[in-house]
């Protein structure tokens, strides 16, 4: 018996099964504004038989952006095409999630194939990035050094995360992950490697998870009590310190549940490159499984997990309750119809809608 296959309720939302899409920057909009490619794009991953689809990395300001070709959904033009995409996953059997975040010191980059380094200064596309820390993430692709953010700075955008969430609310989202991981402001907040600050915000773990927390209860109080909040959160780095790392990530993850989070999706920090990461097939599952124990928070992860036996082990194993499938998705937008199919489902042809189903279901030759 499938345990991927059964469905998962959380709040008043349930997911007709346990397999997700994680946020995947599609670097395609202009001014963050959704079009045709990002709605053919999530219309067919809906199509696939996934239960959550999260749409990718949204800035909620044009300086969070990661690059020109971001998302954003900082201006109702934005939250307007969004609601196309949301109409269109809903139709197709899948719940729609938001990805909001806000780039820090990774932003103003050039799209992955445009070289994937920071914008150079004197090009008018560039612009001026902030961080905990007027420290560059380096790594000889992102040496632009940001700003120190002021208390100001800290205010306007944890503000600027409760507009987006209230723009993702109008646009119909019903699940919303804020973007706490990968190197990324938030992120940046929590790493030694990038907040060397000496006020309130920065020092000790509880001084350096004080941004996020404040965010997370800040955008609590708009989303809805009935709707799943979630966070994806680096609790690990892999650079020598992390059983340190992730006891200070459980730690504020406790935090988080009690400040309102109702689900974890655990991912790794990248906030450093001098970073050893021993990628491999669900190498994430244990760490992911400790975070769930010791948080009693569901979770979810990404990262090797895009075989169908290893995903349904992860669920089984109760070391994740949803599974991320990232790039298995964009090579197969059908995946699920693949994994129902080796996992032994039967009429696996019925995870697709009814226009596919009816073919693959007859003259099998
Ligand atoms: C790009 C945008 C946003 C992210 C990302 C990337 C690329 C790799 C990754 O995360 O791990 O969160």
């Amino acid at each position: 018996m499938s345990k991927l296959f059964t469905p998962y309720k959380l709040k008043d939302i349930t997911l007709r099964n346990r397999i997700a899409v994680p946020p995947m920057c599609q670097y395609s909009a202009i001014d963050g504004v959704p079009n045709d490619w990002h709605l053919a794009h999530y219309t067919g991953l809906a199509r696939g038989g996934v239960g959550l689809l999260i749409v990718e990395a949204s800035g909620v300001s044009p300086e969070g952006r990661i690059t020109p070709g971001c998302l954003g959904i900082w201006n109702e033009k934005q939250a307007e095409e969004h609601k196309k995409i949301v109409k269109a996953i809903k139709k197709a059997g899948a719940v729609p999630g938001l990805q909001i975040a806000h780039a820090g010191r990774k932003a103003s980059a050039n799209l992955p194939w445009e070289g994937d380094d920071h914008i150079k200064d004197d090009d008018p596309r560039a612009w001026d990035t902030i961080s905990p820390s007027a420290l560059a993430f380096g790594g000889g692709n992102l040496p632009k050094v940001p700003r120190e953010m002021t208390h100001e700075d800290i205010g306007r955008i944890k503000k600027d995360f409760v507009s987006a969430t209230k723009r993702a609310i109008d646009a119909g989202y019903e699940w919303l992950e804020l973007h706490f991981a990968h190197g990324y402001l938030a992120q940046s907040f929590f790493s030694v490697h990038a907040n060397h600050r000496t006020d309130a915000y920065g020092g000790d773990a509880k001084g350096r998870g004080k941004f996020l927390l404040e965010t997370l209860e800040a955008v609590r109080k708009v989303w809805p009590e009935n709707l799943p909040l979630a966070i994806r959160f680096g609790v690990i780095e892999f650079d020598g310190r992390d059983e340190e790392t992730i006891k200070e990530a459980i730690a504020l993850s406790n935090q988080f549940r009690e400040g309102g989070l109702d689900f974890l999706n655990v991912s790794l920090g990248f906030s450093t490159p001098d970073a050893h990461i021993p990628w491999g097939p669900a190498f994430l599952a244990p760490i992911a499984k400790r975070v769930r124990k010791e948080t009693g928070l569901p979770v979810a992860s990404s990262w090797g997990f895009g075989k169908p036996d290893l995903a349904e082990n992860a669920v089984k194993n109760e070391e994740l309750d949803i599974v991320m499938i990232g790039r298995a998705h964009l090579a197969n937008p059908h995946w699920t119809y693949e994994a129902a199919q080796e996992l032994g489902i039967s009429k696996p042809s019925l995870v697709l809608p009814a226009p596919y189903a009816h073919w693959l279901a007859r003259y099998k030759l």
